[in-house]
C-alpha cells in the first residue's frame, strides 16, 4: 500500500482554498459539506464559494447546508468574480470552492475550468466515486490532471463493492489519494486515506486483526 499508492492530506498547511472538481454526480457537494462540518468541528473559520449557478437546485442544495452551519456562501459566475470572492477570506479562513460538475471529454468545460482554477492561487482537487470502469476512470483522472489536479478524493465507496477501479485510477495516474467518503451523510465526515486505512478496507476484518496481532505481539 506504502510503496505503490502516492497520499496527501487535503489539508498541507499551505491554507490554500480547496477546489473540488469533477464530473457531474461525483459528489462535490456532499463533500463540500463534510470537509465544512469537520473544519468548524475543529473550531477553523470557513468559507464556501460556489460557481455552480447554472444546474436547478445547486445552490439550494448547497445554501442549505451552510445556513445550518451558519457559514458564509458566496456565489460567483466567472473566474473574476471568484478572484474577489477569495480576497474577501484573507484571514485565515478555510476556504473551499465548489464546482460545476465537468465532462471530463468536453474542450469547452475543461476550457472553463483551466479559466476558474487559474484566476486564483487555489489547490483543485479530484472527486471521483468508487466503481467507475477502470479505464474510463483513469481517462477522466488524466483530463482533470492536465488542468492541474494532484490530489483525489474517492467517494461512495460505501456503495460500492468492486474498489479495483479506484486502486486502478491512483495506481496508473500517481494522483495523491487525501480522503474517501463512506456514507451519504454530511455528519459522517471523511476517512483520511494512508496505507492503513487503504488495507483496512480492502482486506477481510480477521486477516486485518491478524496482521495487526502478528506485527505487535498483541492478542
Ligand atoms: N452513499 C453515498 N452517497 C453519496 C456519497 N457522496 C455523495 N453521495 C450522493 O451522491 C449524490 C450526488 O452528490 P453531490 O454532492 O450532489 O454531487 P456533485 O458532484 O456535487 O453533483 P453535481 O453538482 O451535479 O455535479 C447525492 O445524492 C449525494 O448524497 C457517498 O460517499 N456515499
Ligand atoms: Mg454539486
Amino acid at each position: 500500500m506504502d510503496k505503490h499508492f502516492n497520499y496527501a492530506p487535503l489539508f498541507d498547511g499551505s491554507n490554500k482554498p480547496i477546489c473540488l472538481v469533477g464530473p457531474p454526480g461525483a459528489g462535490k457537494t456532499l463533500t463540500i459539506a463534510k470537509i465544512a462540518a469537520n473544519r468548524i468541528l475543529h473550531k477553523n473559520r470557513v468559507g464556501v464559494i460556489t460557481t455552480d449557478l447554472t444546474r436547478a437546485g445547486a445552490i439550494e442544495q448547497l445554501s442549505s447546508l451552510t445556513r445550518l452551519l451558519k457559514i458564509d456562501l458566496i456565489e460567483v459566475e466567472d473566474p473574476p468574480a471568484l478572484r474577489d470572492a477569495i480576497e474577501t477570506h484573507q484571514n485565515g479562513e478555510v476556504v473551499l470552492i465548489d464546482n460545476t460538475g465537468r465532462n471530463p471529454f468536453s474542450k469547452g468545460d475543461m476550457f472553463d475550468l483551466r479559466k476558474m482554477i487559474s484566476a486564483a492561487d487555489m489547490e483543485p482537487v479530484l472527486v471521483l466515486p468508487a466503481g467507475l470502469d477502470a479505464q474510463e476512470g483513469i481517462d477522466i483522472a488524466r483530463a482533470f490532471m492536465d488542468v492541474g489536479v494532484r490530489k483525489m478524493i474517492v467517494t461512495k465507496v460505501d456503495m460500492t463493492r468492486r474498489l479495483g477501479s479506484m486502486l486502478s485510477i491512483a495506481h496508473e495516474t500517481g494522483l495523491h489519494l487525501c480522503d474517501m467518503s463512506l456514507s451519504p451523510k454530511v455528519t459522517e465526515g471523511l476517512q483520511a486515506v494512508n496505507p492503513v486505512t487503504l488495507a483496512r478496507l480492502l482486506l477481510p476484518a480477521d486477516v486485518v486483526s491478524a496482521v495487526l496481532k502478528k506485527s505487535t505481539g498483541t492478542a
